[in-house]
């Protein structure tokens, strides 16, 4: 059922600590920790605690939440000081969009310039 916890989901280990990650800040709602295989100087990943396949699916069932992480993404960006020079929040949606693990997560990017169109 949708922001039940799945046995099978990295992002809901990390949520309870069964994975290991390291995390640089959390709320009541959300936690942020560092991308393992960074592709910027900030590379931060802003998850809701709840689980929710993807954005579109945290936006639909749990509206303040989706709220929550974008807050806690501007948050992150602040606290990294990646908010100096701008930063990108995204959200892979589908496997065609890169996303890999289908727990809904923002990627906060900064600390380099960052192309558009993204590849
Ligand atoms: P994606 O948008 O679903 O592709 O993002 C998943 C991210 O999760 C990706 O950037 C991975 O490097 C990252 N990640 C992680 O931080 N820790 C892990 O144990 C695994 C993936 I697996």
């Amino acid at each position: 059922m949708a922001g039940e916890p799945q046995s099978d989901c990295l992002f809901c280990k990390i949520v309870s600590g069964e994975v290991p990650a390291t995390i640089v800040r959390e709320s009541e709602t959300t936690v942020a920790f560092q991308d393992i295989n960074p592709q910027a100087p900030t590379h931060v990943l802003v998850i809701p605690k709840a689980h929710h396949t993807d954005a579109a699916a945290l936006a639909a069932e749990a509206p303040e939440l989706a709220a929550d992480v974008l807050r806690e993404a501007g948050e992150v960006a602040a606290q990294e000081k990646a908010d100096r020079s701008g930063y990108r929040i995204v959200f892979n949606t589908g496997a065609g969009a890169g996303q890999t693990v289908f727990h809904a997560h923002a990627h906060v990017l900064g600390g380099r310039g960052l192309n558009w169109p993204p590849g």
